[in-house]
């Protein structure tokens, strides 16, 4: 919609919300699929969306997030790629009274009126889960390798944070390698290669666990190319339900994942619109569900998902 400067506002001509979105980049089959769903969804309910795309880069997405505040929008979503160093850029969008909602994940900030809500799930809690299904899994006798998130994510943080719960009370259980993949597939492979190497060809190591399905696919590959048998030789636990995870467990090469929905659009497109209309304010966090899938359900869970991606 076009937007017409009216005295301190802008609004889009028709009427319509416009919400600009700040999205951190395409990373991973989770990511490009939230995007899709943004999309989609802001079309069922007629909002108008501006997507800009950060590539991996905090300050392209302070910069997106300021080019917003000066078109007037009537809501930025954002979608931090870090934890820390947002306060500045939030305290011009409060000033211009435009409401912020961030995305999947959490910032760091004392002044939490600086967002209006923040849709993600429960980060922590996932590393939990991934943990205490490896831990029943294997009797509580594993080595683990670990791929972190991007560093400074709340998701790596929390992922890590929430695994580490359950490494703490289960003695024989053990992280004996950890490194960043930064959420990529490209990542996770060529970090996995080396993780393999240092450990005696692989032969040392119980378990992969992958803060992304991404990275987890990667590391598939890795233990393959290397001669072993991932789900096997080694188990392959992650997080966030895409498709291709749900192939793998089906084929026998992935053990576990947690479920993220990429729709966290609509519900922050919901409490938008009932704010702007009664100036009812949301509550802080809007939690999403966070399942665990085996391999039990992967070829149904596969068919069910493959399209919506
Ligand atoms: O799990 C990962 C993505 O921020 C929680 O970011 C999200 C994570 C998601 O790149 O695949």
């Amino acid at each position: 919609a076009a937007l017409l400067i009216g005295l301190g506002s802008v609004q889009a001509a028709d009427g319509k919300l416009v919400v600009g979105f700040s999205q951190i980049g395409s990373e991973s089959g989770w990511r490009a699929a939230e995007t899709k769903t943004a999309k989609a969804e802001a079309q069922k309910r007629g909002i108008d969306l501006k997507i800009s795309d950060a590539q991996q880069k905090q300050e392209n997405q302070i910069k997106a997030v300021r080019s917003f505040v000066a078109q007037g929008v009537d809501a930025i979503f954002i979608a931090p790629v870090v934890a820390t160093g947002w306060d500045a850029v939030l305290k011009e969008a409060k000033e211009a009274k435009i409401p912020v909602v961030l995305l999947d994940r959490q910032i760091d900030t004392k002044d939490q009126s600086l967002y209006m809500t923040a849709v993600t799930s429960d980060t922590v809690h996932e590393g939990r889960v991934a943990g205490e299904w490896l831990a029943k899994q294997t009797g509580g006798t594993c080595a683990v390798v670990e791929l972190q998130g991007t560093v400074g994510s709340s998701p790596a943080i929390n992922r890590k944070k929430g695994f580490d719960e359950v490494v703490a009370k289960t003695p024989g259980m053990k992280i004996i390698r950890t490194q960043s993949g930064d959420f990529t597939r490209a990542k996770g492979k060529e970090v996995m290669e080396s993780f393999i190497k240092a450990e005696d060809g692989g032969k040392r190591i119980c378990a992969v666990y992958a803060h992304n399905d991404d990275m987890a696919v990667g590391a598939i590959q890795a233990i393959r190319e290397a001669g072993l048998k991932p789900g096997k030789d080694i188990l392959v636990v992650s997080i966030d339900g895409v498709p291709d995870i749900f192939k793998a467990m089906a084929e026998g090469e992935a053990n576990a994942t947690v479920e993220l929905t990429p729709n966290m659009a609509g519900p922050a497109y919901d409490v938008l619109v009932a704010f702007k209309k009664d100036g009812k304010a949301p509550p802080k966090w809007i939690k999403t569900e966070s399942a665990l899938f085996t391999p039990d359900t992967a070829k149904a869970e596969y068919e069910r998902r493959k399209d919506a991606y």
